[in-house]
């Protein structure tokens, strides 16, 4: 059986914009357009959905249901910046998350990189470190599919978690909304409201072959959402095979008392960013176009992983010794770091695959 957790941040921009400004604290926030603009509300804070304000909303309606809402510009760039570091706390735990949004993910915990048993104990975990690392609070969802797992942490928010077994599931798919089933939009649920199903028990009452009649191939879907049924699995993004650097000079050159701090400051930078996307490389690659445009790379695989810009650029720095650097004018040097350990693995700092004892019991 997997572990899937479903990360959703509450309130997003909104919670961002009260934590940067305690004074907006119990207040109701609107982000978005302001209210006797043509925009529209991106979130509010749950004191303001209180008056039915919610997101797509246009922003003067907001303002007539609450009109001593405080109304706020978004700032983009801070909400990337926390959406990076969520992202890296899941990072810590498990190499397969999938992004789903901006404040959102799923992690495949099944087997993680911290060997904790239980994926219940690994979202509370996660919860209190983008507590203490961004001062936010997120709502978790625990269950063995994604499906189930998003409709969990939909269930106590804010600051929820919430864990389905499936002994659980049957109840809980029973009364959802039908709206709520994976897969279904706003078309098809208004289809299904108009034929009297409202719930999963509605739904589970179709036979397979009614609603593929209905729906074609997505009809098997519904299908097994109403029995709980959710084979995909997370997809890590595209991850990059290599990260590098490269500069043409000013001035072609020869001379090693230029070029090999030039290479040093390229190693470092390559360093902090394989760092910053926790990134480990074997492979060093060293790329010289000279002045005739001629271009040569020479690459060497070390022992281990390293991030570690010394290690980087005593590598680079003898590749580069051994290239008519010296003797033919440069015109371009780069450094790239590549080799990255197998994706999607759980891999431990020492390379091992992490797999934890298993209990099949209750507890997720
Ligand atoms: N967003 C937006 N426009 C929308 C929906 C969302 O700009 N129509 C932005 C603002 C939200 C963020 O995306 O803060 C995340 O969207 P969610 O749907 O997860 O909503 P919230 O995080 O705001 O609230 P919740 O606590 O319900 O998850
Ligand atoms: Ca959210």
């Amino acid at each position: 059986m997997r572990k899937i957790i479903h990360v959703d941040m509450d309130a997003f921009f909104a919670s961002v914009e009260i934590r940067d400004d305690p004074s907006l604290r119990g207040k109701p926030v609107i982000v978005g357009g302001m209210p006797n603009s043509r925009g529209v509300v991106a979130t509010c804070s749950y004191e303001a959905r209180k008056f039915g304000i919610h997101s797509g909303m246009a922003s003067s309606m907001a303002g007539r249901l609450c009109p001593r809402a405080v109304f706020l510009h978004p700032n983009f760039e801070k909400y990337v910046a926390v959406s990076r570091q969520i992202r890296q706390i899941f990072l810590d735990y498990t190499g397969l998350v999938e992004p789903v949004s901006i404040d959102e993910a799923y992690l495949d915990v099944t087997v993680n990189k911290r060997g904790i048993p239980y994926a219940t104990r690994t979202a509370r975990e996660i919860k209190q470190r983008i507590l203490q690392t961004t001062g936010l609070t997120a709502s978790a969802g625990v269950s063995f599919n994604m499906f189930l797992a998003k409709i969990a942490s939909d269930f106590q928010k804010p600051d929820g978690l919430t864990v389905i077994t499936p002994e659980r599931a049957p109840e809980i798919l029973r009364d959802l909304p039908i709206g709520k089933f994976y897969g279904i939009g706003k078309v098809t649920e208004k289809y299904l409201l108009e034929r009297g199903i409202r719930t999963g028990a509605d739904l589970l009452r179709l036979s397979r072959q009614e609603l593929v009649q209905t729906f074609g191939r997505t009809g098997e879907y519904y299908y097994n959402a109403a029995r709980g049924i959710d084979d995909r699995e997370v997809t890590p993004e595209h991850e990059p095979k290599s990260m590098g650097t490269e500069t043409t000079f000013s001035h072609d050159t020869s001379d090693m008392t230029e070029l090999v701090p030039f290479l040093r400051q390229q190693t470092q930078e390559v360093a902090a960013e394989l760092q910053k996307y926790h990134y480990q490389g074997k492979t060093v690659t060293v790329k010289v176009k000279f002045f005739d445009f001629r271009t040569i790379t020479r690459s060497r695989t070390i022992g281990e992983h390293t991030d570690d810009p010394a290690v980087i650029f005593a590598v680079a720095r003898e590749l580069l010794e051994h290239t008519d650097a010296e003797k033919i004018p440069v015109r371009l040097l780069g450094v790239t770091v590549s080799n990255f350990p197998a994706q999607g693995k759980n891999e431990g700092a020492d390379g091992q695959l992490i797999q934890p004892e298993f209990d099949f019991g209750e507890e997720l």
